[in-house]
């Protein structure tokens, strides 16, 4: 007989394939039996009623990076750290992150690796990996450094096609593209028409128009659109595969879609402020659009309506927060006043928590995607992408027992004041949503209840995550 630490029971237990009402014993932090009936266990959780969801993988967002200019930041300060960001993405059922380790130009990819490290030990309440972004591809950075990260757990190299101190030329992305392919790892790429939007963002402000309004318009769907195209030939020509984060609207879309008709292993993230936010939201007054800025910016309800096609029909991969936490106030959002024109606000907006809630409620309660569409989403996808399956993003005998159990009935208003992130601010203040984490466990453990957090804030654990095998350069 198989003694349990734990056992929950009754639940609907859900994963990427299927659905089957069952128990699940857990032992060593590890799922250990899945059967009709298992016995109690040291402890046992009445699951009835409730699903039990494989917990959530947030793969895009930010935490505790320095300031500093020419950045999505224009020098803000980001209000969330180790601790606090975890704590947040932990209560909206999200058990993994994967935050990014940023070389700033100049310094050594090595060195910020060793830096992110120290940010995270002993503030983690869930386990977390590290994307690298590489913004100075050097001759050592290309022949020494990522030849020795990526295949030491950090599978995964970010890049920017604008950001004055981050972008990095097409030669460039050529060759951090063809270093990742060499060692399994994923590429992934911001990408907006730098010299396009800067020539529209001067002629802008030569006009006057600098409110948080005209970043939308300085940031306009052709200029994603040929970036994304752009970044999709790269990757063919390298051979590489290669993922366009925060997709905002079809026509990036689209050529994301062509590209893949083409036999390009293109992956493709979009982000809920595409789908629940729109560039009117920046209109609002008294510079309160400022909360809604993010990169590239959300579009209209057409485009919002584009991206649940893209949802609903397989074409999106990855459904990360890019959790980007600047408060309202004079250090975040305001530190260049009320007045600042739009170029000056640091771009990005907070979603740790509100990310997996906001999907399953307008997703699987509105009728719109199943619930396998939504651990596919939610986590089974960034765990396949990022070299961390099936120890996370499944419910399956040997993965790590980070479990959600989940209420789907529960009706939740959403404010900050209910969020445990640092941000002062929730651009969905207001909306009303169905099904929310009541449980959530991470490697076996109840991290947090019924609202209560119920484990020690730093025990979270770094994540090593395996590179694709060689050879495979395909789909997952
Ligand atoms: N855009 C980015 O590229 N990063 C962080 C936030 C944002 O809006
Ligand atoms: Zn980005
Ligand atoms: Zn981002």
């Amino acid at each position: 007989m198989i003694d349990f630490d734990l056992v929950i029971r009754g639940g609907m237990v859900v994963t990427a394939a299927e659905t089957s009402r069952c128990d699940v014993g857990i032992r060593g932090g590890k799922v250990a039996a899945l059967a009709e009936h298992l016995p109690n266990g040291a402890r046992t959780i009445d699951a009835g009623g409730k699903l039990v969801l494989p917990g959530g993988i947030d793969a895009h967002c930010h935490l505790d990076q320095p300031r500093a200019q020419g950045l999505a930041s224009a020098g803000a300060v980001m209000a969330d750290d180790f601790s606090s960001g975890t704590l947040s993405a932990a209560f909206g059922g999200t058990t993994t992150i994967i935050p990014f380790a940023v070389q700033h130009r100049g310094g050594s990819v090595r060195a910020a690796v060793a830096d992110y490290h120290r940010r995270a030990a002993g503030k983690a309440l869930i386990d977390y990996g590290f994307h690298l972004i590489v913004s100075d591809p050097s001759e050592t950075v290309l022949r020494e450094e990522l030849p020795a990260l990526l295949p030491a757990g950090y599978a995964s190299v970010k890049v920017y096609m604008t950001y004055e101190a981050m972008r990095i030329s097409d030669r460039q992305i050529l060759d951090v593209l063809d270093t990742c392919r060499a060692h399994g790892a994923l590429t992934m790429i911001h990408a907006e028409n730098y010299e396009c939007l800067m020539w529209l963002t001067e002629k802008l402000e030569s006009e006057g128009k600098t409110t948080p309004k005209y970043h939308a318009v300085s940031r306009p769907m052709p200029l994603e659109r040929e970036a994304t195209h752009r970044a999709a030939m790269l990757a063919e020509v390298a051979q590489a595969r290669l993922l366009i984060v925060h997709v905002s609207g079809s026509q990036a879309l689209d050529e994301i879609r062509r590209a893949r008709g083409r036999g390009a292993a293109i992956y493709a993230e979009t982000c809920p402020q595409y789908l629940f936010l729109s560039e009117a939201d920046l209109d609002l007054p008294d510079f309160e659009g400022a909360k809604c800025m993010c990169s590239p910016p959300p579009r209209d309800s057409a485009n919002q309506e584009l991206i649940w096609r893209g949802i609903i029909d397989g074409s999106f991969d990855i459904f990360s927060s890019d959790h980007a936490p600047y408060r309202f106030d004079a250090l975040g959002k305001l530190l260049n006043g009320r007045i600042a024109p739009f170029r000056k606000v640091a771009n990005g907006i907070p979603g740790l928590e509100t990310r997996a809630p906001l999907l399953f409620s307008e997703g699987v309660m509105a009728g719109r995607i199943s619930l396998q569409r939504f651990v596919e989403l939610n986590s089974a996808n960034a765990a396949r992408l990022y070299g961390l399956y099936p120890r996370k993003g499944t419910i399956a005998v040997g993965s790590d027992a980070d479990i959600v159990l989940w209420d789907p009935e529960r009706k939740v208003t959403l404010t900050n004041a209910m969020l445990h992130h640092n941000v002062d601010y929730t651009p969905y203040e207001g909306r009303v949503i169905t099904g929310w984490p009541v449980t959530v466990l991470s490697r076996g453990e109840v991290v947090c209840e019924h609202g209560e957090l119920t484990a020690r804030p730093g025990r979270g654990q770094f994540l090593k995550r395996e590179p694709l095998r060689q050879g495979v350069t395909a789909w997952t």
